[in-house]
């Protein structure tokens, strides 16, 4: 068995190399030894990071970042099937999980959604570039006990307060759990907002989700 950080490493070389069928042939290789979720916080996410980094320094352009993005939108797929998924009778809580109006960037919190379904809870993913009123629409449609709010650029960031102030003035925010993720985001920018919970990475929502519904596991 190949070393994991080895299996890892090559996944996020292979995102960094914004080469879709490298990274499907670097995940496949991975996907027996290695768990899914590790996967792609470890390896995909990790890569994702870097070409980030490369992308702020000028060394990739945006159609590189694309590639990558596609790619790793792919693998998440495949590895979804990878997953397993904790059935029990009634699900853990609701939520409804989306990315802010004017902000495209989605992977991220389809992770959250994914790791969030796969743990147990019903998961109604909204999209992208949602307006805040679309958010208050389908909490209400599905009960939801729990709302995630994805930003991934300072200029969007505003979108997530935005929300909680409309959930205010619907007179729900007593009954929905506010939780808040993307790169900018902090745990100062939840407090002074007054998000409920603020994630830094999707297994870290999935433990404190639970931990705020009083989930068991
Ligand atoms: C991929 C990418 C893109 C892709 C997006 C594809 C897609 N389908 O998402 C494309 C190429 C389309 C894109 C476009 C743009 N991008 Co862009 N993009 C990125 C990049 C490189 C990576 C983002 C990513 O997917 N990371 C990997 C995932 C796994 O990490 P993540 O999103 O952070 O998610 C994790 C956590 O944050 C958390 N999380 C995320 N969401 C949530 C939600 C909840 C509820 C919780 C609890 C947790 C949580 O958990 C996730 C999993 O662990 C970032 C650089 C960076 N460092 O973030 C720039 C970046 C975000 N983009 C940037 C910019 C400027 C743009 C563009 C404006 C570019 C342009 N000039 O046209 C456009 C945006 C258009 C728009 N209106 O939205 C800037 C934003 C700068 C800023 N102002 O803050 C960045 C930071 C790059 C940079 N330094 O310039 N981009």
């Amino acid at each position: 068995m190949a070393e994991r950080e080895e299996l890892l490493k090559e996944i996020s070389d292979a995102i960094i190399s914004c080469k879709k069928d490298n990274v499907l042939e670097a995940v496949n290789k991975a996907r027996g030894d290695l768990e899914a979720s590790d996967i792609i916080e470890n390896g995909l996410a990790a890569g994702m990071n870097e070409v980030g980094m490369k992308f702020e320094r000028g060394k990739l352009f945006l159609p590189h970042v694309m590639m990558a993005a596609e790619a790793m939108t792919d693998a998440v797929k495949t590895l979804e099937e990878d997953m397993p998924q904790e059935s029990r009778g009634k699900p853990l809580g609701v939520v409804i999980n989306g990315t802010v109006e004017g902000d495209v960037h989605d992977i991220g919190k389809s992770i959250v959604s994914t790791m969030l379904q796969a743990s147990g809870f019903e998961v109604y993913d909204i999209g992208r570039d949602v307006p805040a009123q679309d958010f208050i629409d389908k909490i209400k449609e599905h009960n939801a006990d729990v709302v995630g709010i994805s930003a991934l650029m300072t200029t969007t960031l505003q979108g997530q307060k935005d929300i909680i102030e409309l959930l205010k003035e619907a007179g729900m925010r007593d009954d929905t759990v506010v939780m808040v993720g993307g790169a900018p985001a902090t745990q100062a920018w939840a407090d002074k907002i007054g998000a409920d919970i603020y994630a830094e990475n999707a297994s870290i929502a999935v433990n404190k989700t639970k931990e705020k519904l009083g989930a068991s596991k």
